[in-house]
């Protein structure tokens, strides 16, 4: 200490005040600053990678060949859409007179014929979970009942708002929440997981001041989660999953855990491979450390809380495992909902009140709202409780017992398959298989021409099945596993050849380093579901 202070006095005792307060000041500023530049939201490696590919980017040959290659890509892109539009005139300005009734639903019939995937019956996977006619005309009746209300204005709604207290309460009963257990509804999967992450940054800022706060989410974890950290300022911690099951590595989880850690994240299942993560594991984790555990059951949350009554095995993955302190369970995936709702639930209500907003000195009165909508559409909550009414826990237990035999069938068939294998072990409705002796995407490529649509899977290839209740009908298992077996004999006849058709592309952007690229294909695909011909409008 004392041979600190010598040396300091010394250096210093030429130096004028100024000079002193100058330098010190000095060294603050640029320590924070190199504080600053070193820990981002996104690490130094990954934005001198940014940085490379940037430069790389204004190298005047590259960026010439960049831009003829995007061309192409959105001229691509545009004559797909074009394609499945059939060629019908667009109306780009509104019509100049009210139409008349039986024309406007011609025209929607006619609308909705467009598109070459048979959906209906079973070639489609995911994306609609069931089709039932009585169901929809149910439906139909009770989103017009309930069209105009809003649930902003409980005073005015009383009986929308129990709706949806009771979906929630139904839900979280379901998942087995305890006396404080509560939750909202929300618009879908990726909100119910925003308002998760919104509130848990809210909670550590608040409880434990953490001033960055991070997100430790296994890489199978659903994109709505970095999303969330992209709108609401959170770092995104990735943790490998076990490259054999296909569940998150928890050693890898530990270690990513830190002071700045706001929540971790476990799959029940997740969507690439159906595999549910070690919940038990993270929620150990989460208790120990004393950070809040969601569980993402977007996907399959009603299969899997319908699992045990099916007669199906399965760990405990709900608020009956302690440490669990979120869940999110889509009611418009196998809650057979239509489109638009989803449930997330908190353990205790504390969570919750920091996913709500609040503002108290607008001179429009004090306003409070629950997620991200303001006004939002009574009519859905409407049509997921009716659709709970409907089904009831017989026919979610019925449905589910189908879906799941259904996918364990096509699991055993798969998996005598010559040439293929099946990623981890699939636990609800969801599998994925890939290839070690010819590229899957050929696999792909070959049954979309015969008319599935199955989802492409990247790092590695592979090939995802997610089973509805379409896939329960009779034969349609079959006929999925006779085209695969007949194509796989044709492919297995020279396994080397390169993958041909719309799936090379998708092989080829697994191999752009720079990840911008690719980042730009997707904007541009994304431009192009908002195609219309740029000359005057037709009005049909
Ligand atoms: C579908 C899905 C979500 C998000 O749901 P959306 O309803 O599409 O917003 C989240 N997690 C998983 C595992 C999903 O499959
Ligand atoms: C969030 O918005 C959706 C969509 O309108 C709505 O159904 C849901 O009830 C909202 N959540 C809450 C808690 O209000």
């Amino acid at each position: 200490m004392e041979f600190v202070r010598g040396y300091v006095n010394n250096s210093c005792s030429k130096m004028e005040p100024w000079q002193i307060v100058g330098i010190t000041a000095a060294t603050v500023l640029t320590g924070v600053w190199f504080w600053e530049f070193l820990f981002q939201e996104e690490s130094l490696v990954t934005r001198g990678k940014k940085t490379v590919f940037k430069l790389a980017r204004k190298i005047p040959a590259i960026s010439q060949r960049i831009e003829r290659e995007m061309k192409k890509v959105n001229e691509g892109f545009e004559q797909e859409v074009i394609h499945r539009n059939q060629g019908n005139p667009y109306i780009t300005t509104l019509p100049e007179k009210g139409k008349h009734r039986k024309e406007i639903i011609q025209q929607v019939e006619q609308y909705l014929s467009f598109g070459d995937y048979d959906w209906k019956d079973g070639f489609v996977s995911g994306a609609v979970y069931n089709y039932n006619l009585d169901l929809i005309q149910l439906l139909t009746e009770v989103y017009g009942l309930a069209s105009y209300t809003n649930p902003l204005h409980p005073d005015v709604f009383p009986g929308v708002c129990k709706m949806e207290a009771e979906v929630v309460r139904i839900t979280a009963n379901l998942f087995h929440g305890g006396p404080d257990s509560c939750g909202t509804m929300t618009t879908g999967g990726t909100e119910s997981i925003l308002m998760a992450c919104k509130a848990y940054r809210d909670y550590a800022r608040t409880e434990r001041g953490v001033c960055y706060p991070e997100i430790v989410i296994p890489v199978t974890a659903h994109p709505a989660f970095s999303k969330a950290a992209a709108y609401f300022g959170l770092r995104v911690k990735h943790v490998p999953v076990d490259p054999d099951t296909k569940a998150v590595d928890i050693r890898a989880m530990r270690r990513a855990i830190s002071r700045s850690t706001c929540m971790l994240v476990g799959s029940a299942p997740n969507y690439p491979y159906g595999t549910v993560d070690d919940i038990q594991a993270i929620a150990a984790l989460g208790r120990q450390y004393n950070i809040p555990v969601h569980v993402d059951a977007c996907l399959g949350g009603f299969v899997i809380a319908f699992m045990a009554k099916a007669g199906f095995d399965l760990p405990a993955f709900d608020f009956s495992v302690p440490g669990v302190t979120s869940i999110s369970a889509d009611t418009h995936k196998y809650g057979y909902a239509p489109k638009g709702s989803s449930i997330v639930l908190y353990s205790e209500p504390k969570f919750r009140h920091c996913q709500f907003y609040v503002s108290t000195d607008w001179p429009g009165g004090v306003y409070g709202s629950p997620n991200i909508s303001g006004s939002r559409a009574g009519g859905i909550i409407a049509a997921c409780w009716a659709t709970m009414m409907y089904f009831g826990l017989e026919g979610y237990v019925d449905a589910t017992k189908k879906i799941v035999e259904t996918t364990r069938y096509i699991e055993k068939r798969l998996r005598t398959m010559d040439g293929l294998f099946v990623f981890g072990t699939p636990a609800t409705s969801v599998l994925a298989v890939g290839s070690k002796v010819f590229h899957i995407y050929r696999l792909s490529d070959a049954l979309c021409k015969r008319g599935w649509n199955l989802n492409p899977l990247q790092f590695p290839p592979g090939l995802h099945l997610c089973v509805t209740y379409m896939h329960t009908a009779d034969g349609v298992a079959d006929r999925f596993l006779s085209d695969v077996e007949e194509e796989l004999a044709i492919i297995l006849k020279d396994p080397s050849k390169p993958v041909e058709g719309k799936f090379a592309m998708y092989g080829m952007s697994h191999s752009i380093p720079d990840r911008s690229i690719v980042g730009d294909f997707t904007r541009f695909f994304l431009d192009s579901m908002y195609y219309t011909p740029a000359e005057e409008g037709v009005n049909m």
